[in-house]
């Protein structure tokens, strides 16, 4: 029978990998961590775009499991650029001897679950394969860049980038006849980030989405000096809040307040950083219809006032979703840009884009001339990494064929037929703060394969009656307000063909918790532990 060459086998050294890494060499786990990419940071490895960076608060989106690391990290900025997030992940990395277990460039094309030996055959691009008793996919939810099918795109001469696949040497856009297609989170932020090197730069928009000011700034030596004095009362909050962020739920309705008192409100909203906008909105703003019509009729008051162009300004406020209906990306100068004579926006709606030819793009008002096009166009969220990891549960079935009408799970954690493979931070985790949330999945992982260890059971497997319940719950939850909508990339509208089904938990961090600590109190049921 074939041994394990080690116990847990994590695919992916980005945030959650990193952790789940330090958690089972912790427990005293052999370990090992396979990463595609030739560096630690998963997304905040391959988004390095100008502009990338965090619309969490940096504090609350660091880790958590040591005081003595939160307080020697000085993050500069409330919401920390792409190279300083790097850099941190870097060196939580060498600063607990993590590095060693890391085999970089090693993407994984095929995993295999062997009955016999209970355990999993893992095969990298390089050939090379690892047996392991148990496999961990920490590969993420935004990890596969989304290319949109556009025809002529192997034509074009200049350069095309994905912000997802941010080359690591320089690129130089100076004096460069730059586009961008896609306003989401990241297209967002790399307007305004390139604006002043490029020669001209046109915003190719289908949808625009409810954006708002992030507000960030730098962490003054006061503040460094609270949140180092705070830090266990910020952690317990950031450990059981809903969202898992430090900002305060809103405790207010809409119809608490007089219009007056309610335009003061949305004032100060205006000015709170990232998503304090949305958590401390009033409770209802995303399912009370009168409240999310008043609170957008204020935000696009304000892309009027911030845009001189009224013509732009009205192609830049979203006219077919209500704000929380999709994710709300976060801006700095984003609105202002389309102020400088550089930038114009290009509305797909009006003028739909053609085809890439040789030289540029084609809309139905004909061709403009690029040296550069900027693909921001997102990922095929949530089950995009593992449906590309040749995975075979028991009798050889392919993950890809369980999941053929979209994921099922049981909290995210583990899904029935693939026994000792866990998927933290995956299809069904977070939504919210997402390293707080699978964090959390994490913690839970290393309980079982303790537990396991502990009984002497080679193998953890859910059972298919409790992720039908909960994938049940799950998607009948997800299509009832406050949730995300159907058009969503939540829902994997985004990319064409694929199944139109919840991908985030839409029961919500507190039934996740509440769901562990029912398993923890019942033996670890609906998780069997067995001898084989
Ligand atoms: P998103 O949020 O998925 O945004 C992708 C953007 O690309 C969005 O504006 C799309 O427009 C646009 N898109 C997609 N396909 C096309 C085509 N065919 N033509 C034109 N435009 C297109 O990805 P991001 O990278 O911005 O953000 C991902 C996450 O990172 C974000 O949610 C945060 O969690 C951080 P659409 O809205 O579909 O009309």
């Amino acid at each position: 029978m074939a041994d394990p060459d080690v116990d847990v086998c994590v695919v992916g050294a980005g945030i959650t990998g990193i952790y789940q890494l330090y958690r089972a060499r912790e427990a005293g786990f052999s370990t090992m961590v396979l990463e595609a990419g030739s560096g630690v940071g998963g997304t905040w490895f391959w988004n390095r775009y100008p502009g990338a960076r965090f619309d969490s608060e940096s504090y609350t989106y660091g880790y958590l499991f040591s005081r003595e690391l939160f307080e020697e990290w000085k993050w500069s900025e409330h919401f920390a650029g792409q190279p300083e997030i790097e850099r941190y992940l870097n060196h939580v990395v060498d600063r607990f001897d993590l590095r060693g277990s890391i085999r970089f460039d090693s993407r994984v094309v095929e995993a295999v679950w062997d009955d016999e030996s209970a355990t999993w055959l893992v095969t990298t691009s390089d050939g090379a394969t690892t047996r392991t008793r148990y496999l961990v996919a920490a590969t993420g939810v935004l990890s596969v860049p989304f290319f949109p099918d556009v025809p002529g795109r192997e034509d074009f001469r200049g350069l095309q980038l994905h912000t997802g696949l941010w080359p690591a040497e320089p690129v130089d856009l100076a004096n460069k006849r730059v586009a961008v297609i896609g306003t989401g989170s990241s297209g967002v932020q790399v307007v305004p980030a390139i604006l002043d090197e490029v020669a001209s730069l046109a915003v190719y928009q289908r949808r625009p989405n409810w954006c708002t000011p992030l507000n960030n700034s730098p962490i003054t030596p006061e503040q460094q000096a609270t949140l180092r004095a705070d830090f266990e009362s910020i952690r317990a909050t950031l450990n059981t809040s809903v969202s898992g962020f430090l900002h305060p739920v809103g405790e207010r309705g809409f119809a608490d307040d007089t219009d007056d008192v309610r335009r003061e409100f949305y004032e100060q909203l205006w000015q709170l950083p990232g998503f304090g906008k949305l958590i401390s909105n009033y409770y209802d703003v995303t399912f009370n219809m009168d409240a999310n019509t008043s609170w957008c009729a204020f935000m696009a008051g304000k892309i009027r006032e911030l845009v001189h162009d009224p013509d732009i300004a009205d192609q830049l406020i979203p006219d077919d979703h209500r704000y929380g209906e999709h994710r709300p990306p976060f801006v700095t100068g984003y609105f202002e840009a389309f102020n400088d004579p550089k930038v114009s926006l290009v509305n797909l709606r009006r003028t739909p884009m053609l085809r890439l030819t040789e030289t540029g793009i084609e809309t139905a008002e004909g061709v403009r001339d690029f040296d550069v096009i900027v693909w921001a166009t997102g990922f095929d969220f949530g089950t995009g990494a593992l449906a590309r990891m040749g995975i075979r549960g028991r009798d050889g079935v392919a993950l890809n064929d369980h999941w053929a009408d979209g994921p099922s799970t049981y909290l995210g954690i583990q899904t029935a037929g693939f026994p000792n493979f866990f998927f933290p931070g995956g299809p069904h985790a977070a939504a919210g703060n997402n390293p707080r949330y699978n964090g959390d999945q994490v913690d839970f992982v290393m309980e079982l394969i303790v537990a396991a260890r502990d009984r002497g059971a080679a193998t953890i497997e859910v059972t298919t009656d409790a992720e039908d319940l909960w994938t049940s719950k799950i998607d009948k939850a997800a299509r009832q307000p406050p949730s995300f909508g159907e058009s969503s990339y939540y829902f994997g509208a985004n990319v064409p063909g694929k199944p139109r089904k919840y991908l985030l938990n839409a029961a919500g961090r507190p039934k996740l918790l509440e769901l562990i600590a029912r398993s923890r109190a019942n033996d670890y049921h609906p998780f069997l532990l067995s001898s084989k």
